[in-house]
């Protein structure tokens, strides 16, 4: 005997831009997202019955986020996914959850000039901004937001000493590395109760990306490092101080290494330690450090 344990279902990379036309200023502004919908619901006998009667199909899906996006404001993405996912589980009585992940693309608007151009804009890095949103019926409005693929290096003000030492350790201990990671980082909100509550607190999500941007790199740029750890949880406190709406505060941090290059063998060339200029950037393998940080009584969760 087998039984269903859990399902979801829906219509994923569904691929969205927008412009909005500002007439009057003579500027254009633009919004490119990768949006993924999935159901929960009344729908097990889709899979146990054949019976698709239960099934909004994933063309449906894909054709309400498209007409949601033509309807309602996609910025923020957090009260776009709000929207979006509440449709869903108030149109249909045996939809009872759905959760809607948007990835916003980068389109920053060009300076030409030294002027920033109407309508041309520029994908300066594959940074992203992505929002989880998991609207559950008679429970509320889950936002997860986050920063992905915020790649930062630094080639000095980073140590690392003072680590456990065994008979595993071959690491030397530096008091001057280079730092170097691809940024994840993401903010829990507190639960909201309805899309009222999610757009009356509209302002808060751009502010809070911002702040969050701005406090990782300002915090990676300008912190002597003692390690990873230490500078990502300084991170973490700060984007809470900036934003109370938020719970916790993830981040993953990969450690990308450069590695010194013993050039000695070549007429004695000094290039380790004060002397390194030429380094082996490392692909693989990474440290890979996490942490989430909350406000006082708060359990991690990694
Ligand atoms: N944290 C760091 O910042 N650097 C490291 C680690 C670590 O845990 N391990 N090796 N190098």
């Amino acid at each position: 005997m087998s039984t269903l344990a859990a399902a979801r279902y829906g219509k994923d990379n569904v691929r969205v831009y927008k412009v909005h036309r500002d007439e009057k200023a003579g500027t254009q502004t633009v919004v490119e997202m990768t949006v993924c919908v999935l159901l929960e619901g009344d729908i097990q006998t889709s899979y146990t019955r054949a019976d698709n009667s239960v099934v909004v199909a994933t063309d449906s899906i894909k054709n309400t986020i498209y007409i949601t996006a033509k309807q309602q404001s996609v910025t923020t993405p957090e009260v776009f996914g709000s929207i979006l996912g509440t449709h869903f589980v108030e149109k249909y009585s045996h939809i009872h959850a759905a959760h809607v992940n948007i990835i916003t693309h980068r389109w920053v608007r060009m300076n030409i000039n030294g002027k920033p151009h109407p309508h041309s804009f520029i994908k300066d890095s594959p940074e992203t901004r992505n929002v989880q949103v998991d609207v559950v019926e008679g429970k509320g409005i889950d936002i997860n937001s986050s920063i992905n693929g915020l790649t930062v290096l630094k080639s000095t003000g980073s140590q690392f000493h003072g680590f456990l030492r065994d008979e595993f350790t071959t690491l030397k201990e530096t008091w001057d590395r280079i730092l170097s990671t691809d940024v994840t980082a993401n903010w829990q909100w507190r639960r909201f109760n309805s899309v009222a509550e999610v757009k009356s607190h509209t302002a808060k999500f751009d502010a809070a990306w911002e702040a969050a941007r701005n406090i990782t790199l300002k915090t990676f740029a300008e912190d002597n490092s003692a390690s990873v750890q230490a500078t990502m949880y300084k991170m973490g406190e700060l984007i809470l101080d900036a934003a109370p709406l938020v719970e916790t505060v993830e981040y993953a941090l990969p450690n990308n290494h450069y590695f010194e290059i013993d050039l000695s063998w070549h007429k004695g060339t000094k290039n380790t330690g004060k002397d390194a200029e030429v380094y082996a950037p490392q692909s693989n393998p990474n440290g890979l450090i996490k942490c989430t940080v909350g406000r006082a009584a708060q359990k991690a969760k990694l």
